[in-house]
C-alpha cells in the first residue's frame, strides 16, 4: 500500500511538472508558487536530485533586482486563475506578482544538499548571492519595525487565517471594479475565502501596483502591515540555515547571524500574554489579533523554548485528531474545512515536525507524522484536510502534499 502511495506521489510531481517548474495543482493553481516550489524540490530530491535543484534555480531566476523573489510567477498565461499578471502589474520579466512568500528555500536547500553534497555544493555556490540578496530584502523591506511583517495576507501563505481578521476589517475597499473569481469554479466555494476577503486582497494589490511596488510607500502608507509569527520563526531559521550554507562555502555570514539574533531579541514584541502565545500584531494600530493560529507552532523550527506556549499549543493540537489545526479549535471562528481557518495542512505539519525533531521532541514528531500519514493514506494527495474527521479539502493531486509524503510522512521516508 505504502510503496504504491510512494509511486503515486512521484507521479503527482511528474504530472504537475511544467518543465523546470512545478504547479501546485492544475486548474486551481496553474502557475509557479514560491514556497510550493521549494517543497516540490524537496520531494524531487527523493528520486531526481538534478530536477530538485532545477526547481530552485528556476524560482531564484525570477528574482527582482531589489532582491525580492515573487510569490507567483506567471510563466504562461492561463485564464483558469485570477488575479493574473495584468492585475498584479509586476515590474519585470517573467511576469510575476509583486509580493513574496515565506523564504523556506534556504531551509529546504540545506536538506536537499545533504542528500547528495557532491551535486549540491556547486548548485548552492551559484545560488548563494541570490539567496543572500533575498534575505537582505526581508531584513530591509519587511523587518523595519524589528519584527517580521507582511503587507498582504497572501505574503504569509496562510491567506485567510484568523490572524489577519481584525487588520483586514480595517482595510477600506477601494474602487476595484467588477471581477470574476476562478478559484470557486475549481473547488467547493464554502471552503474558499469570501468575496469580502477577495475585495480586500485586490485593494491591497491595487495599492502596490499603483505605487509601482515602491516598498517604502507600501510599508509606510499601505493599508495593511501586520507582524506575522510564522514569518518571524521561518526567517530566524532561514537566516541561520543560510549562514550554515555560507560557512560551508567560506563566505562571511556575520550579517545573517545578526539578522537572526535581532529577530530572536524582538520576540517579546509579538508575545500576547492574554493568549499565552505569539500573536499577529497590527503594526498600524498596535493591536494583537487575539486568536491562536498555526504560526506559533513554528517556534520549535526556530529553536525557541517556551514552556507556557508549549502547553497552550498542545491544548489546541489535542483538540483535533489529524495534525495541527490552522486555527485554535476553541476559537469561535474555527472552521475545520475552510481553507486556513481550521484545517490541517500536511506541508505545514512537515515543517513543524522538523522543529520537533531537531529540538529532541521525538514522540511528538512521531505523533504528527502518524496523524499526517493517516490523512494521506485515507484521502490521497489533497491540498488540506479537516483535522477532526480527515475529510479531504481544496485541490486534489497536490504537489506539496505529495512531496512531504516522499520526504517525511511515508514509512519509507526518513524526514531529511
Ligand atoms: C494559496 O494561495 C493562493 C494565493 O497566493 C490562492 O489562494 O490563490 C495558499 O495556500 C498559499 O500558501 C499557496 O502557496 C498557494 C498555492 O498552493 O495557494
Amino acid at each position: 500500500m505504502n510503496v504504491h502511495l510512494d509511486e503515486m506521489a512521484r507521479q503527482v510531481l511528474r504530472d504537475n511538472d511544467r518543465g523546470g517548474c512545478t504547479v501546485p495543482t492544475k486548474g486551481l493553481y496553474p502557475y509557479q508558487w514560491n514556497w510550493d516550489s521549494a517543497f516540490a524540490a524537496w520531494g524531487f530530491a527523493t528520486f531526481n536530485i538534478d530536477r530538485a535543484w532545477i526547481e530552485l534555480e528556476t524560482l531564484m531566476s525570477t528574482q527582482w533586482p531589489t532582491g525580492m523573489v515573487p510569490h507567483i510567477i506567471f510563466w504562461k498565461p492561463d485564464p483558469s486563475y485570477f488575479p493574473g499578471p495584468d492585475v498584479w502589474g509586476g515590474l519585470y520579466e517573467p511576469a510575476s506578482s509583486g509580493i513574496s512568500q515565506p523564504p523556506v528555500v534556504a531551509i529546504l536547500a540545506r536538506l536537499i544538499h545533504a542528500r547528495d553534497p557532491e551535486v549540491g555544493l556547486p548548485r548552492l555556490r551559484a545560488m548563494w548571492p541570490k539567496l543572500l540578496a533575498w534575505h537582505r530584502w526581508w531584513r530591509e523591506c519587511r523587518c523595519t519595525h524589528g519584527v517580521a511583517a507582511i503587507t498582504h495576507p497572501w505574503e504569509s501563505g496562510r491567506d485567510n487565517c484568523t490572524d489577519w481578521d481584525s487588520a483586514m476589517s480595517r482595510v477600506e475597499v477601494a474602487d476595484i471594479g467588477e471581477y470574476t473569481r476562478r478559484d470557486t469554479g475549481h473547488v467547493d466555494p464554502s471552503m474558499r475565502p469570501t468575496k469580502e476577503d477577495y475585495d480586500r486582497y485586490l485593494t491591497l494589490v491595487q495599492f502596490g501596483r499603483d505605487c509601482g511596488w515602491d516598498q517604502e510607500e507600501i510599508v509606510n502608507n499601505g493599508p495593511f502591515l501586520v507582524a506575522d509569527p510564522a514569518m518571524h520563526f521561518i526567517l530566524i531559521r532561514a537566516h541561520r540555515d543560510l549562514a550554515k550554507i555560507g560557512q560551508m562555502l567560506g563566505e562571511d555570514v556575520s550579517e545573517l547571524e545578526t539578522w537572526a539574533d535581532d529577530l530572536v531579541a524582538a520576540l517579546p514584541k509579538i508575545w500576547n500574554p492574554d493568549l499565552e502565545a505569539y500573536d499577529a500584531l497590527d503594526l498600524r494600530t498596535g493591536e494583537f489579533s487575539g486568536t491562536l493560529g498555526s504560526g506559533s507552532f513554528l517556534f520549535w523550527l526556530a529553536g525557541i523554548e517556551h514552556e507556557q506556549l508549549e502547553k497552550r499549543l498542545m491544548r489546541a493540537w489535542d483538540a483535533t485528531s489529524y495534525g495541527i489545526p490552522s486555527t485554535d479549535p476553541e476559537a469561535t471562528n474555527f472552521n475545520p474545512r475552510k481553507y486556513w481557518r481550521g484545517p490541517s495542512w500536511p506541508f505545514l505539519n512537515a515543517l513543524i515536525a522538523l522543529g520537533l525533531r531537531e529540538t529532541g521532541r521525538l514522540e511528538l514528531e512521531a505523533r504528527l507524522r502518524k496523524e499526517t500519514a493517516e490523512l494521506i493514506e485515507k484521502g490521497g494527495f489533497w491540498e488540506y484536510f479537516d483535522p477532526i474527521d480527515a475529510t479531504p479539502c481544496g485541490g486534489e493531486h497536490f504537489t506539496w502534499t505529495a512531496a512531504i509524503w516522499l520526504t517525511w510522512a511515508s514509512p519509507t521516508a526518513n524526514g531529511d
